[in-house]
């Protein structure tokens, strides 16, 4: 990422919504055990707007004036960590702010308040972040130097942030795409390997070896892997259950580039030929998939990419026993999550679904979400009892373009490729 980027963004934050103070906080480190803390990932909207990875940091946007506080810049500065000093690219990522010690938190807030309708802050994630900024803006602090009659509004800055993040720049969809290449090949490679004897465990660690091995930083989330009835859940966590052969196993699974995520969920029969019952599922779902994404432009919406999925699944169904009006009822029992959720440096993406009037977004160009249509049929779903205890969900993540669309992720799906593959276990 180019230095400029990241003083666009502040000045196009601070320009667009230039009544608000912005004070975005980086998070902290977590606690794994004693001592030791958990690996660190920056908040993203801290990350966005200025390219830093340091924790216990704040940014405070205040129009044209804005402020980097961290330890780091402190009297005290750590002699432990590396991020005590920005290096040399860092510095001019955000060269047009002030650096100052985090213990001045309170005083640069108050000292702008007066000037402004409302704060923004990411309130409720890190209740210490909370406390001190609160307490900063207590009322007998901030009342004195207030000319304006309007009370203090608190707002949500990830709601805000959002609006800017929501379609992503060249780079950022070079990073993308990147994290969806490496992503992809560990599926790919996965679909060669030996599955039936191992646990979901160790197939999970290999899977997360791999993204390592690939020079990915950390996984973008918890790798599910969960086998014959466990594929059911939709978030399976690996867990000593040993894979058997005709059992059909559900992997989703994606690594990080660079800060941006990518989101994969293939299943894929643990010997190498699906049953006749998992075809039957599989190419429900798969048609929906594959339909769906076909169908991606600008000016649709992903309620109304839902509404088809969950059409083309029903229609689906209806040829396995379901009537239509059973289907109509059950389906979204049966794929109880939505088609599609934003992804970006976040696997869940926090830009907003609707906009400020309740409207579904419209995708524009430079938008990326996932497509990802799953049936589950868990106990209590028996209707067509040739598919109890199996579920299937295929997923991809798609990016908004002038002709339609482009996935970032490219891995196997279609039956008879999944099969030729799964023939070449090793
Ligand atoms: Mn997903």
């Amino acid at each position: 990422m180019k230095a400029q980027t990241y003083i666009q963004r502040r000045k196009q934050l601070a320009a667009k919504y230039s009544r608000t103070l912005f004070v975005i906080y980086s998070g902290d480190e977590k606690m794994r055990s004693h001592s030791v803390a958990h690996r660190f990932k920056v908040a993203s909207d801290f990350y966005y707007l200025t390219g830093l990875e340091l924790s216990g940091a704040y940014l405070v946007l205040a129009s044209d004036t804005s402020y980097l506080l961290s330890k780091a810049f402190s009297h005290e500065a750590a002699v432990w960590d590396d991020e005590a000093i920005l290096n040399s690219e860092e510095q001019e990522f955000v060269q047009d702010v002030q650096k100052e010690s985090v213990d001045k938190l309170a005083d640069i807030v108050q000292s702008h308040l007066a000037q402004f309708d409302r704060l923004a802050f990411a309130l409720g994630r890190n209740a210490q972040a909370d406390d001190e900024l609160l307490n900063s803006i207590a009322f007998e602090k901030r009342y004195r130097g207030r000319k304006l009659a309007t009370p203090l509004a608190i707002t949500d800055s990830r709601t805000l942030v959002g609006t800017l993040r929501l379609k992503k720049d060249d780079d950022e969809i070079a990073n993308m795409r990147e994290a969806g290449r490496r992503s992809s090949l560990v599926h790919h490679e996965l679909m060669k390997l030996k599955i039936v004897g191992k646990t979901e465990r160790q197939v999970a660690n290999w899977i997360e070896a791999q993204f390592m091995l690939q020079d990915m930083s950390w996984t973008a989330y918890q790798t599910i892997v969960g086998s014959g009835e466990r594929t059911v859940l939709l978030h399976a966590r690996a867990t000593d259950k040993v894979i058997k052969d005709n059992e059909l196993v559900l992997i989703d699974a994606g690594a990080e580039w660079k800060g941006y995520c990518a989101d994969i969920t293939r299943t894929i029969t643990a010997g190498s030929k699906f049953t006749q019952a998992q075809r039957e599922l599989y190419d429900i779902v798969l048609k929906a998939h594959k339909d769906v994404i076909s169908e991606v432009k600008e000016g649709l919406t992903l309620t109304q990419l839902h509404e088809h999925t969950l059409q083309v699944l029903s229609e689906g169904l209806a040829r396995h026993g379901y009537n239509k009006d059973e289907v109509k009822n059950e389906v979204s029992s049966l794929m109880a999550h939505s088609t599609s959720h934003w992804i970006g440096l976040d696997v869940h993406d926090p830009s907003a679904y609707f906009d400020d009037l309740g409207q579904a977004i419209k995708l524009e160009q430079g938008m990326t979400f996932t497509v990802e249509p799953g049936l589950y049929f868990r106990s209590g779903f028996d209707k067509i009892s040739k598919f109890k205890n199996m579920g299937v969900r295929i997923e991809d993540d798609i990016l908004v373009t002038a002709k339609g669309h482009e996935s970032f992720t490219k891995v196997a799906k279609e039956i008879e490729e999944i099969e030729t593959l799964r023939s070449q276990q090793a």
